[in-house]
């Protein structure tokens, strides 16, 4: 072990063994050695932005047994958005000092290409300082598979249409056992980071997260962050890893085992600590509780994403994220946890100090 500690000190690349191996650490020592990455790259700033989340419709002609959103058997409630409904979403938000709009929805084969790509140009015309973060890679593989386009066509036409940067969701986990039996007939892994890898070579940006805490081992997480330190290391065009807290509500994937805060703050400084060409750690708040990514913060993450306004994939599955967090309520919880709340823009560029 103490090699490994060693290696970590030098920064040095740690293989798939070491990276597993890093679990038998006490959390506190794994912690430090986080905190330590952290603090060289970013000091006591934890970082967020004031965005909007808009999930325009939860329709999906796919099955992920983890998916509480998805309208099906244990949540009959289909609804898809208009344009004007989503543009008058925007405004709002736009007003309230929102910079940046997220944008995620289901694979719904009923509304055709145009309702999917149409939003990005208008939201544009009407509101060209807002940042779009849009079209997850499994909406994408989705979209290329249902109109008989490539990923590079669908991926220029986003372009075209104003789409900005893209969500990490989707990654859900690499491995692809586990992959085939918690959402089979999604985008593969092997989709999945080929569509980050040509968004990436039109000197595009976009994140990447990981779904832990249902089925998957300890190996398979770090597989996963280890396949995203491969193409990091090709294309550099990821700036955050973002962990996210499998919520167990309202979904067919029957976990037994609670994960515990422990095993939660262990995989954020483990993702720290291998990840170390992704500049940002975000402790997404919705899926973690605000509490834990506060603790996160020590922890290696330093972001916590954003303000929100609205959320329903996590909040569906149980999560306290349906109406968002208020923006000074954010700001005093950072600060009362001893780091230095600074907002940022969806490209990590400072805005303003708190
Ligand atoms: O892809 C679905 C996940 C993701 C559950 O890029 C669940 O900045 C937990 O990707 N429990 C969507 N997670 C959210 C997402 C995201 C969020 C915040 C910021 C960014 C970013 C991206 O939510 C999905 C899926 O992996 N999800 N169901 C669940 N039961």
């Amino acid at each position: 072990m103490d090699s490994i500690i060693k290696k970590v000190e030098n920064r040095e690349e740690l293989t798939l063994q070491e990276g597993e191996k890093l679990y038998e650490l006490d959390i506190f020592t794994l912690g430090k050695l986080a905190d330590s990455i952290r603090r060289e790259l970013h000091g006591d700033k934890s970082y967020f932005n004031i965005n909007r989340h808009i999930n325009p419709t939860n329709i999906c002609k796919d099955i992920c047994k983890f998916c509480a959103y998805s309208s099906n058997r244990k949540n009959p409630n289909p609804y898809t958005m208009s344009h004007d409904e989503i543009l008058e979403i925007v405004e709002k938000s736009s007003n309230r000092g929102a910079k940046e709009i997220h944008i995620v929805s289901a694979h719904n084969d009923r509304v055709g290409l145009n309702w999917y790509l149409d939003i990005f140009q208008k939201i544009k015309d009407k509101f060209p300082d807002i940042h779009i973060k849009a079209l997850t890679a499994a909406e994408i593989h989705f979209l290329s598979e249902e109109y008989n386009l490539s990923y590079d066509e669908v991926i220029d036409m986003m372009i075209e249409s104003g789409v900005d940067s893209m969500p990490g969701g989707g990654a859900e986990i690499f491995d692809e056992r586990v992959r085939e039996y918690i959402c089979k007939g999604k985008v593969s892994s092997a989709g999945w980071l080929e569509i980050h890898k040509l968004w990436h070579q039109r000197g595009r940006k976009s994140n990447a997260t990981m779904l832990f805490g249902h089925i998957e081992s300890r190996r398979d997480r770090i597989d996963h962050m280890i396949r995203l330190r491969d193409l990091q290391k090709e294309s550099g065009g990821f700036n955050a890893f973002i962990p996210l807290v499998y919520q167990r509500e309202n979904n067919y994937l029957n976990v037994k085992d609670i994960i515990t805060g422990q095993e939660i703050l262990k995989t954020m400084a483990i993702s720290r600590i291998m990840l170390h060409n992704i500049p940002n750690i975000k402790a997404y708040w919705v899926t973690s509780t605000v509490n834990l990514a506060l603790v996160a913060q020590e922890f290696g993450a330093n972001d916590l994403d954003g303000t929100i306004e609205r959320e329903s994939i996590n909040s569906s599955a149980g999560a306290d994220s349906h109406n968002g967090i208020d923006l000074i309520k954010f700001v005093e919880l950072i600060q009362n946890s001893g780091f230095r709340p600074v907002e940022r823009d969806s490209l990590y560029n400072e805005l303003k100090e708190y």
